[in-house]
């Protein structure tokens, strides 16, 4: 079989973040919003999967699958569950995930914000409050100051276009804020401050650690592409999505200044026109309902090439019960992955969106993103065909050709 191998080094791991796979996370905003009725289904992240308690059992179904990387979050409403209160046993939990990881011979991409906050925090404003870097600042340097020696590579904040937009204008995620643009933008001027301020900190305390953030780049595109208004509209609203990282010349300069690499979120795109957002009708979609087209991950990948910084596909998957389907995708995308590299792009790694099937925000359990599958009854863990091919590709650092 003919492959098509990766460069030497190359960081082949999945993505997680705490309240998904860890359960028990009850002092932060998406916990109230559970229990508010926010998630459609009914379900809530407690236990998910139990990953708080199991994470040893899960690292090592990981290293059998040849993962040399794994994206994680610390919770921030765990660590400081008070305004300037550190609790330390949280504190030495993190040690000992931290410290699994790396005798497994995993590096620890660390995410310090990946949408939950602590209570304290939302219920004076959360991110659109003034303020709002400098409280999420004490936390980083805590976090940094602690464990810093144990991470591989911080990714300060995710996906910060879609967590302002989910929670400012659908209303998906908590605070269910519909609409309110001014608020969006408002979270977004924050989150850059803060990003902006956590690199530097970050440098100061751990100057080794690389420090960069992951974008959601969702592709938009004209529904009619004759049609001029169409084309204007997504082009707008494309450069409004990507205000981060390089929508805008002064978010470029954020990129250039305050990243050592850029770290690419991708699954889909969507079509624009005056009156809706749909999807490509003619393209496969994930149960998620968003169109699968593996080639935009080329795409994507060689547009941020001219920001000069390496990239990291930090988050890469599809929501489907049909697990062929998902080995398909796998071997489809890593293969424009390894096509971007041919092509002059500096890419270091890919982590695959997600190690296990777990809680999936506003749609709770009901979309599986996992190369390995949970009982949520049970917590039994099933390795999915395509864990095994993951690790396959992982252990060869190379995908085959079909
Ligand atoms: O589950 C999410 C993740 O938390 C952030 N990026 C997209 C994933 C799939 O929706």
């Amino acid at each position: 079989m003919r492959t098509r191998h990766f460069p030497e080094g190359f960081l082949w791991g999945c993505a997680t973040a705490a309240h998904q796979v860890e359960g028990g996370n009850h002092n932060c905003d998406w916990w109230e919003w559970e229990q508010r009725g926010g998630i459609r289904t009914g379900d809530s992240a407690d236990p998910a999967c139990d990953h708080y308690n199991r994470f040893r059992e899960d690292f090592r179904l990981l290293q059998q699958l040849h993962n040399n990387a794994h994206r994680l979050s610390i919770e921030w409403s765990r660590v400081e569950p008070a305004e300037g209160e550190f609790d330390q046993a949280q504190v030495e939990h993190y040690r000992d995930v931290l410290t699994e990881l790396r005798q497994r011979g995993m590096v620890a991409m660390v995410t310090l914000h990946h949408f939950t906050s602590p209570l304290w925090f939302t219920h004076r404003g959360g991110w659109t409050a003034a303020g709002s870097p400098e409280a999420w600042l004490s936390f980083v340097r805590h976090v940094a100051q602690e464990l810093g020696e144990l991470v591989g590579m911080w990714c300060t904040l995710n996906e910060p276009s879609i967590y302002a937009y989910q929670g400012w204008i659908t209303g998906d995620f908590p605070p269910g804020r519909r609409g309110d643009v001014a608020g969006m933008y408002r979270v977004l001027a924050n989150m850059h401050d803060a990003h902006e301020k956590a690199y530097r900190e970050l440098k100061r305390i751990t100057p080794q650690v690389p420090v960069g953030l992951t974008h959601n780049k969702w592709l938009l595109f004209p529904a009619k592409p004759w049609n001029p208004v169409d084309r204007v509209l997504a082009a707008v609203s494309q450069s409004g999505l990507d205000r981060w990282p390089a929508g805008s010349p002064r978010m470029r300069r954020v990129v250039e200044a305050t990243s050592d690499y850029v770290g690419l979120n991708h699954y889909s795109g969507s079509l624009v026109s005056v009156t809706r957002h749909s999807q490509p009708g003619w393209l496969p979609q994930s149960d998620f309902g968003w169109a699968i087209q593996p080639e935009w991950m080329r795409h994507c990948l060689e547009e941020l090439a001219e920001l000069g910084k390496p990239v990291y596909v930090t988050e890469s998957g599809i929501a489907t019960r049909d697990d062929r389907r998902r080995s398909q995708f796998l071997k489809d995308v890593v293969g424009q992955v390894w096509q971007a590299i041919e092509h002059g792009v500096d890419v270091r790694g890919y982590l695959h969106w997600t190690s296990m099937d777990n809680f999936e925000w506003a749609q709770g359990y009901s979309m599986q993103f996992g190369l390995i599958g949970v009982d949520l009854e049970t917590q039994e863990r099933t390795v999915k065909p395509s864990g095994e091919l993951f690790g396959q590709i992982a252990e060869a650092n190379a995908v085959p050709v079909d």
